[in-house]
């Protein structure tokens, strides 16, 4: 597909994709999901995945259309992901490949493949063998940087992981009393806010809720609370601290490496941690325990627990050793330096030993972007190889298909230098939303 085709598409697919980010914080575990119905050059229908266990995209484009008094038959359908194409006891919604046919669509545009292992390009195929034209790979990044932590899951099985990282000039999380408040300013902070409006966790551990005593909520911009999960190996954080004494105290997840045992109420009054656990639980807070790997609670199975959650992206905000250990375990996708102008000298360092000791060895990060947010400079990148594996697996029928698509933004890794772009803050979240 070329020219004017290719560029009416992108238009068409850029509208479903802002439609779609309309439902952030409201579809997770589900994808965002935009749909736009086009006839004769004309938009005759428009809809998104609005909230989980709803009606999906396609569906709402169609009745919209349909409420318009417009007729379906022969019209393209401009989707950012793949319809989906089964049903099962966990599955909400009717096939939206039948809804196609019965439909009569004549051509069908998707930003990339459904990663999700019941569909992965069967949808697509239905679709084809049905006569239904289908392209996919246009505007696929945008589309993937849309649904970071669907395509994650569904690929790897775990939450996406981004690394949040505010520090001075000298890389100081903290004085060294520990006190941290404040390096960076307010229109930082307000960034951070938004970002958690779009995760659906916030992580911290326990030095974090001891210095700060943050309440980890969403309160300098509109948008729903994330979960907040608070890794304190051995219960130790006071019950008063602001994370267990929110409104939404359910939303609080604390992570122990006690096992919990039943004990007779006697026994629990005699135990101390279990008296803590029940004291937790009795404001609200749920409180899970996680094996040791080997001291602390081994993070791959954190990250597991919280999936299993039906959580599917993560913003850890601090402090020094989980940013040291996410990064040594290469457990991490997404990593945001806020550089704030200011020198600290001796204080605490933001990453601690990562067991690296020749220059050579570093660590390097892909797709950086450099963005001015209020008077921070904030460092952007990406696990080296992270968006190749997902773009690969967003992208799967275009390397059996021989038809002429799309060029891939992301030829695979090449070596060369990464991309890098400076800009003022606004392609932070997707689409250039981000203000
Ligand atoms: C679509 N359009 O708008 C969405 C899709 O339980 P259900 O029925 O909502 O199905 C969820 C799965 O459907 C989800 O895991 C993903 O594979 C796909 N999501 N598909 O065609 C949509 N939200
Ligand atoms: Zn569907």
């Amino acid at each position: 597909m070329e020219g004017k085709e290719a560029t009416q598409a992108s238009q068409f697919l850029r509208r479903a994709l802002q439609l779609a980010w309309k439902g952030r914080g409201a579809v997770s575990p589900n994808p965002l999901v935009g749909a736009v119905l086009v006839k004769n050059g004309r938009i005759i229908g428009e809809g998104l995945h609005r909230n989980y266990g709803g009606k999906h995209a396609e569906a709402w484009a169609i009745e919209d259309a349909l409420k318009k008094g417009h007729s379906i038959e022969g019209a393209d359908l401009y989707c950012t992901l793949e319809p989906c194409c089964f049903t099962g006891p966990e599955k909400h919604q009717p096939p939206c490949t039948d809804l196609i046919l019965r439909n009569r669509i004549a051509r069908v545009f998707v930003c990339t493949v459904d990663p999700n292992p019941r569909v992965r390009g069967r949808g697509i195929q239905i679709l084809q063998d049905a006569g239904v034209e289908v392209t996919v790979g246009i505007l696929a990044s945008e589309a993937l940087a849309l649904n970071e932590g669907f395509f994650t899951y569904q690929i790897m099985k775990r939450p996406f992981v981004h690394l949040k990282i505010a520090q001075s000039i000298d890389g100081r999380i903290a004085a060294l009393e520990g006190d941290s408040r404040w390096i960076t300013d307010e229109k930082a902070r307000r960034m951070v806010h938004r970002l958690r409006a779009t995760y659906d966790a916030v992580l911290v551990g326990k030095n974090t809720v001891q210095l700060d005593d943050p309440e980890l909520t969403v309160r300098l911009v509109k948008g729903r609370n994330p979960y907040r999960v608070v890794l304190d190996t051995h219960l130790e954080l006071p019950l008063s601290s602001k994370v267990f004494r929110t409104k939404d105290p359910e939303r609080t997840i604390l992570i122990t490496t006690t096992q919990s045992v039943s004990l007779e109420r006697s026994s629990i009054e005699k135990d101390p941690l279990e008296a803590k656990r029940k004291a937790l639980e009795d404001l609200g807070v749920r409180v899970l325990s996680v094996p040791p790997s080997p001291t602390r609670p081994s993070l791959s199975v954190v990250l597991h627990r919280l999936g299993d959650l039906g959580i599917r992206s993560v913003l850890v905000e601090g402090g020094a050793s989980l940013f040291t250990s996410f990064l040594r375990e290469n457990l991490f996708d997404r990593i945001s330096f806020f550089i704030a102008p200011m020198v600290i000298g001796k204080g605490i360092e933001g990453i601690g030993d990562l067991g690296i000791r020749r220059i050579a060895d570093h660590l390097r990060f892909d797709r950086m972007s450099f963005h001015r947010v209020g008077n921070q400079i904030m460092l952007d990148g990406y696990r080296s190889g992270f968006y190749e594996e997902l773009y690969q697996m967003a992208t799967l029928p275009l390397l059996a298909n021989s038809k002429p698509i799309i060029a891939n933004p992301f030829p695979p890794s090449s070596g060369k230098t990464p991309e890098t772009s400076f800009t003022n803050g606004r392609n932070l979240l997707p689409l250039g939303l981000g203000r």
